[in-house]
C-alpha cells in the first residue's frame, strides 16, 4: 500500500461530537498496552505518529487518522488498565459503545490480543460486544515477535479457543518490531474499502426526478406506438 498522505485529523474526547466522516473507517480495540498505537504507527509507515507508550493508558482518546483521502484508521482507548479509576473505564466503555453504534462509515473492528497470553475476560467481552454490535471483529495477535514460529500457530490456536471465534475466525499473527503480518492487515484494508466503493449509490434526488420522467416519456412513447395501431 502506498501512503501518500496521513493526518491525525479529529481527536474525540468523552462529550466531544463524532465526525461525520467522508470515507471508509476501520478501528482499532484492544487491552491498554496491547499495542494498538504502534500497529497504526506500522500500517501509517510512520514511527510515531500514533503516541504509544510502555505506560498503559496512553490514548484516552477516540483519534481518526485520515489516510490517503480514502479511508480512516481509528485508535480506540484500550481497556483493563487497573489504574483508571472506575468512573473513568465506565465513560471510556460508553464512548466506545456510542463510536461502535453510531458511526455509519465503520467497515471494520479489529480487536488485538496480546499472543502470548490466553484473552482475558475482558477481551472476551470485547469481542462478544463487537460481534453484538453487528461486526465480526478480526482479531490480530500482537507481539508475535517475542514468540518462535513454531509457538505461533499454538497460540493462535490459544487465542481462537479463548475469543471462541470458530473454525473460521480470523487471527493474523503481528508485530510491529517485524512488520508480520502487515501486507495481510493492509490487503483485507483494501479489500473492504474496496468492496464499499463497488455499491451502486443510492440515485440523487435529481436523479430520480429525470428518471421518473425519463419513464414516462418512455410510457408515453409506448401509447402513442399503441395509439398507431390500426384499429
Ligand atoms: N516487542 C513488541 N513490543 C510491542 C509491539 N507492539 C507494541 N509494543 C510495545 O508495547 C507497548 C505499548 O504499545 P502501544 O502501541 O502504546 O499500546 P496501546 O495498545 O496503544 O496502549 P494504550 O494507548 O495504553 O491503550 C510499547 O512499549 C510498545 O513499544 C510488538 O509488536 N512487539
Ligand atoms: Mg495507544
Amino acid at each position: 500500500m502506498i501512503i501518500r498522505k496521513v493526518e491525525l485529523e479529529t481527536v474525540c474526547g468523552i462529550t466531544s461530537r463524532l465526525p461525520d466522516s467522508p470515507y471508509p473507517e476501520f478501528a482499532f480495540a484492544g487491552k491498554s498496552n496491547v499495542g494498538k498505537s504502534s500497529l497504526i504507527n506500522a500500517l501509517m509507515n510512520r514511527k510515531s505518529l500514533a503516541r504509544t507508550s510502555s505506560h498503559p493508558g496512553k490514548t484516552q482518546t477516540i483519534n481518526f487518522y485520515n489516510i490517503n483521502d480514502a479511508y480512516y484508521y481509528v485508535d480506540l482507548p484500550g481497556y483493563g488498565y487497573a489504574k483508571v479509576p472506575v468512573e473513568q473505564k465506565v465513560k471510556w466503555g460508553k464512548m466506545i459503545e456510542r463510536y461502535l453504534q453510531t458511526s455509519p462509515m465503520l467497515r471494520c473492528v479489529f480487536l488485538l490480543i496480546d499472543i502470548r497470553h490466553e484473552p482475558s475476560t475482558n477481551d472476551k467481552v470485547m469481542y462478544d460486544w463487537i460481534c453484538e454490535k453487528g461486526y465480526t471483529p478480526v482479531i490480530i495477535a500482537t507481539k508475535a515477535d517475542k514468540l518462535n514460529r513454531s509457538q505461533i500457530q499454538k497460540h493462535v490456536k490459544m487465542v481462537r479457543e479463548g475469543l471462541q471465534t470458530g473454525e473460521n475466525g480470523m487471527v493474523i499473527p503481528f508485530s510491529s518490531v517485524t512488520k508480520q503480518g502487515r501486507e495481510e492487515i493492509w490487503a483485507l484494508i483494501e479489500q473492504m474499502a474496496d468492496l464499499e466503493e463497488d455499491r451502486m449509490p443510492e440515485p440523487e434526488e435529481d436523479e430520480m426526478v429525470q428518471l421518473k420522467e425519463g419513464r414516462i416519456a418512455k410510457l408515453e412513447e409506448g401509447r402513442m406506438e399503441m395509439d398507431l395501431q390500426p384499429m
